[in-house]
């Protein structure tokens, strides 16, 4: 009998309406029809979405904060209305708590060169987690450069999960700050955030979490979560590449001197004294990329009308009935298999190269990732160069799942 099954359809979610919103589905690789289980390096973006860019380039684009003129309020209107969007999409209490910047790569990066370089001293401490990205190791590492602290690594275990009472002996008087991956890209292991940033809180550590891989699969409440920060890209998100949000404290933001220098973020220049814009702009230098903003408006819109709550559970579906096929296919191995998992299926065969597996699996029309992730560090914990790794999101389906384990077998009999 085959493994396949039809999808028990999540109440409400029509997955095959969800498909038709996004265009490129549409689209065939290879002559085959394209399989795309790699949203967690970049998802697809819908119409509405694609739609909300070119609305802006063809109807009312002009530079925002700037003019007087009709086109500059209009546009400064909708670049503001994106800014409440995120906010009502994180929880936060304000909008000024939202700060535009290219990516969640930028967010840590401003955090550590503002907030860190104003309260770490020689011998603090920075703890980060064993699942993390470079993007929440490498500015990290920069920042201990710069000011003597050192870095603290609370380490996984076998499933891929970080025990909360090893991580809890790694905080102490030292530790300033406690940055977290909310979800790791590489196993897809969910971090229970919470109750970290409640310990760290404790010891009177400030908090970043990476939402990367966050944002796109679990509904988010920043005044419930408590932390510091909370670090999100648009482009994970179904919204345009080179935008993604900081979110911050007020009273922490108010109290961080500003990173980048130029225009929009001051309120006064001479040349003997600069005096600084109030939050958000303070941390916005220079003409923003006002189309990537709207974009991510739009994409909040979109998941906001899907339902964040009926993404999660369609998308937990898929991720049960992945997990139970792949584990059924003789020589793979599943590499991360935390309790509390979203969107990733990394694996491994034995025998085959990620990128072969990667490469063939192309010429099916299914695109996954291959590599380390930019998680080195996790692929070492496992002592693997590389996994290939199967993402999912809003529009996947059962078939895509299937499609993926007949590639797989096929890649088996092919190295065999
Ligand atoms: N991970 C992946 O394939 P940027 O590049 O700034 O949008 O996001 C960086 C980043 C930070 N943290 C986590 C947990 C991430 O997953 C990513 C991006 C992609 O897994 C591209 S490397």
């Amino acid at each position: 009998m085959s493994a396949e099954r039809a999808a028990p359809s999540v109440a409400g979610y029509d997955v095959e309406a969800v498909r038709r919103d996004f265009p490129i589905l549409g689209t065939t690789v290879h002559d085959k029809p394209l399989v795309y289980l790699d949203s967690a390096a970049s998802a697809q973006k819908p119409r509405a979405v694609i739609e909300a860019e070119r609305d802006l380039y063809e109807g009312y684009y002009s530079n925002v904060h700037r003019g007087v003129h009709q086109l500059s309020v209009q546009s400064t209107e909708a670049y503001e209305a994106a800014r409440g969007k995120v906010r009502a999409f994180l929880g936060a209490r304000e909008s000024r708590e939202v700060i535009f910047v290219r990516g969640t790569t930028e967010a840590i990066n401003l955090v550590a060169q503002t907030f860190g370089r104003q309260h770490l001293k020689p011998g603090d401490e920075v703890l980060i987690s064993g699942l993390e990205h470079h993007s929440n190791i490498v500015p990290w590492q920069i920042l201990c450069e710069q000011t003597g602290a050192r870095l603290q690594v609370a380490p996984i275990n076998e499933a891929g999960e970080v025990e909360l009472p090893v991580f809890e002996k790694r905080l102490g008087p030292r530790t300033k700050l406690v940055a977290l991956a909310h979800v790791s890209n590489a196993l897809g292991t969910i971090n229970p955030v919470k109750r970290m940033t409640a310990l760290a809180h404790a010891v009177g550590a400030a908090v970043l979490i990476d939402g990367a891989q966050g944002a796109p699969h679990l509904a988010l409440d920043m005044v419930d979560l408590d932390c510091d920060f909370y670090a999100f890209s648009g482009h994970k998100l179904y919204g345009p590449s080179g935008i993604g949000v900081l979110y911050g404290k007020a009273e922490r933001l108010e109290a961080m001197p500003p990173w980048q220098g130029g225009g929009d973020m001051i309120a006064s220049v001479t040349f003997e004294k600069t005096t600084y814009n109030v939050i958000p702009h303070k941390f916005e230098a220079g003409t923003p990329n006002i189309a990537g903003v709207i974009g991510l408006g739009a994409a909040i819109d979109y998941v906001t009308g899907l339902g964040l709550g009926a993404i999660a559970a369609h998308e937990d579906e898929l991720l049960r009935y992945g997990t139970e096929r792949l584990q059924a296919i003789p020589g793979l191995r599943i590499v991360g298999t935390a309790k509390k998992k979203a969107g990733v299926l990394s694996f491994v065969l034995d025998g085959i190269h990620p990128h072969d597996v990667g490469t063939v699996l192309d010429y099916e029309g299914i695109a996954v990732r291959t590599g380390h992730h930019c998680a080195q560090p996790v692929m070492d914990r496992y002592g693997l160069p590389a996994t290939a790794r199967a993402s999912l999101a809003c529009f996947n389906t059962r078939e895509d799942l299937d499609a993926l384990c007949r590639g797989i077998v096929k890649v088996q009999e092919m190295f065999r």
